[in-house]
């Protein structure tokens, strides 16, 4: 009897655990996607857009032959094997979301995670760099910036050191969290804060490719300067409308 009290015991505590864990599963991960669907800004298309830019345009950071190469072998082979994973996987790509996809990535193969974030990731970093840059923020974003990180210089050192950091390939963020908050941080390889898997989750601001396809033909190992570069071209007017759309 005894045992058998015991053994009804832990089944609950068991079933209750497992609850417990499928209440939190079905208030944080969805919460994500919504987010990002409640921010209004436009899905990201699973076809590679035209970069907004000549490949010599961002020579202030990023020489023309790394962006041609970049843009049309690397990015562009990312999309392809999307595609090629959506038509296994059966993601209809007429119909579903690629952020919703991004969102519940553990559901899908090791292919779709690294394509679908390739692809992602890309096609948004491409955005965040423009040849006039005003090299800093301003309105409710710098203030924004000001007060979760002190100061826009504080802000830069913490990214920069996010990027330099990350070991091996990856990215560094800005991404708005489920509070509202600004926070930083990098993701291993392509993925990205929208993914159930990320560690760092949110909305992605701004995000820097810190790949060595990505400075390797100027900068060889120095990462660093590739960055301290980089600031150089970033879109602060194309972050500050995500930064709106998010809040
Ligand atoms: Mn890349």
């Amino acid at each position: 009897m005894q045992k058998k009290n015991t053994s009804r015991r832990e089944f609950i505590s068991a079933t209750g655990k497992a609850g417990l864990a499928l209440g939190l599963s079905a208030t944080v991960l969805p919460s994500i996607a919504a987010m990002v669907k409640n921010t209004g800004l436009p899905s990201t298309s699973f076809s590679q857009q035209p970069l907004p830019y000549a490949y010599n345009a961002l020579e202030a950071a990023i020489d023309a032959q790394t962006m041609e190469i970049h843009y049309t072998k690397h990015a562009a082979a990312y999309t392809k094997n999307l595609a090629e994973a959506c038509t296994a996987e059966k993601v209809d790509t007429g119909k579903m979301h690629l952020e919703d996809v991004l969102a519940k990535i553990s559901k899908y193969s090791a292919k779709m995670r690294n394509n679908g974030g390739g692809h992602y990731n890309h096609e948004l970093f491409w955005q965040c760099m423009s040849p006039s840059s005003s090299e800093k923020p301003s309105g409710k974003l710098l203030h924004h910036i000001e007060s979760s990180f002190g100061s826009f210089e504080t802000f830069k050192t913490q990214f920069t050191d996010a990027g330099k950091n990350r070991f091996g390939s990856g990215w560094a963020w800005l991404v708005v969290n489920n509070d509202k908050r600004l926070s930083i941080g990098s993701t291993p390889n392509q993925d990205n804060p929208l993914m159930d898997v990320s560690e760092l989750k949110g909305v992605p601001l701004l995000g820097l490719d810190v790949w060595e396809h990505a400075y390797y033909l100027r900068y060889q190992n120095r990462r660093p300067d590739y960055i301290n570069n980089w600031w150089k071209v970033v879109n602060w007017d194309f972050v500050q409308k995500r930064f709106d759309a998010a809040m």
